[in-house]
């Protein structure tokens, strides 16, 4: 890349293996549903997460999208975290574009709802009341340090779910940066949900679109759901390659991301100026803030980061940042970090 970018893992460049892969990408009209590379991304999708079925779709937010209008319909209800990306991020698509009413319920620091409260948020059956339809949740949990969940959650989350006879959908932009982080098969996730979306273009590197995973009739519902918001590709094999390469070769190494975001968050532990919960770093995200003494804010020190070292972070509010690592920061980029933004909080 061409520069150090601790904005997000969305802004990571395609690898070389990605850019030869997509030069050579077998192609044909994935509307059709003849493009082989695309039919081949989604069987390894879904066989990674453990589906019957995948669609490639255009980002998250299509993912999330299709989801909710494949599993929901206008005057139902979805129960979801109140600081979740779907609620919070995505445009309010779920209600512009489905009529789907959210209803969001309070997060721990985690980032999970109390399964109590999931149970009592669900709507009675009353001519009165929206029909409580669909639960979301979010893995790894963006909103909260990207802290990944373990299944022991979601398993609770979907007895509630059975009991109730609602879906079950996660948002799991980062569902490999929560795998990797507990050691575990994102399968051993995905397994309490019905339905999950996966990124590829974050911290897999590729450089466009997600896919959405679950039961093989679900997936043709959202195929259509797809094509309701222009989001049928043609040759989109040229993008798909990218996520075979992504899937096959950019997962395990997610590990020296979190590595690195750990030497990011020890290093800022260490100055003064500084505060950070360096012991809610799990994945790819460290959340900081300037202490109250400091008389810059996040912007500015934002401003002078980018000028002074050539380091891009995005500010948090007005005294907050969060950096996310990804495949282009190296161990050096940490310290160029570190030591600019010493500099900076030294000078102020
Ligand atoms: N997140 C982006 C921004 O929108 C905040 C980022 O830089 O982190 N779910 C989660 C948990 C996400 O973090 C994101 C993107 C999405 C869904 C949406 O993915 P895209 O951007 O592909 O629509």
């Amino acid at each position: 890349m061409d520069r150090i970018d601790f904005r997000s893992d969305t802004v990571s460049w395609p690898t070389p293996a990605m850019r030869a892969a997509m030069a050579a990408a077998p192609v044909g009209d994935d509307v059709y549903g003849e493009d082989p590379t695309v039919n081949e991304l989604e069987a390894l999708a879904a066989a990674r997460v453990g589906k019957e079925a995948g669609l490639f779709v255009a980002s998250g937010t299509m993912g999330n999208l299709a989801a909710v209008l494949a599993h929901a319909g206008r005057g139902d209800e979805a129960i979801l975290g109140a600081d979740s990306h779907v609620y919070c991020w995505e445009a309010g698509g779920m209600a512009a574009l489905g009529g789907v009413m959210p209803h969001p319920l309070p997060t721990d620091a985690c980032g999970r709802m109390d399964p109590g409260e999931v149970e009592d948020a669900v709507r009675e059956d009353d001519p009165h009341l929206p029909r409580s339809r669909l639960v979301l949740v979010e893995n790894s949990y963006g909103a909260r340090h990207g802290y990944p969940l373990p299944p022991a959650y979601f398993a609770e989350i979907e007895a509630v779910a059975r009991r109730h006879g609602l879906a079950l959908h996660m948002d799991g932009a980062r569902l490999f940066n929560a795998a990797v982080a507990q050691d575990i098969d994102a399968a051993q996730i995905a397994r309490h949900v019905d339905s999950v979306t996966f990124c590829l273009s974050k911290g897999l590197c590729a450089p466009v679109g997600s896919v959405l995973c679950g039961p093989a009739d679900f997936i043709q519902r959202a195929r259509r759901a797809r094509k309701l918001v222009g989001g049928g590709m043609r040759q989109a094999g040229i993008l798909a390659a990218a996520g075979i390469v992504a899937l096959n070769e950019m997962v395990e190494r997610l590990a020296d991301d979190h590595a690195h975001a750990r030497l990011l968050a020890e290093g800022l532990a260490r100055l003064p100026g500084v505060r950070v919960d360096a012991a809610m770093v799990r994945t790819n995200m460290v959340f900081f803030e300037l202490a109250d003494d400091v008389p810059l804010s996040a912007e500015q020190v934002a401003e002078r980061l980018r000028e002074t070292a050539g380091v891009w972070v995005g500010a948090n509010g007005s005294r907050g940042f969060r950096a996310v690592t990804h495949y282009w920061i190296g161990a050096d980029d940490v310290q160029v970090f570190l030591s600019g933004l010493q500099t900076i909080l030294a000078a102020a």
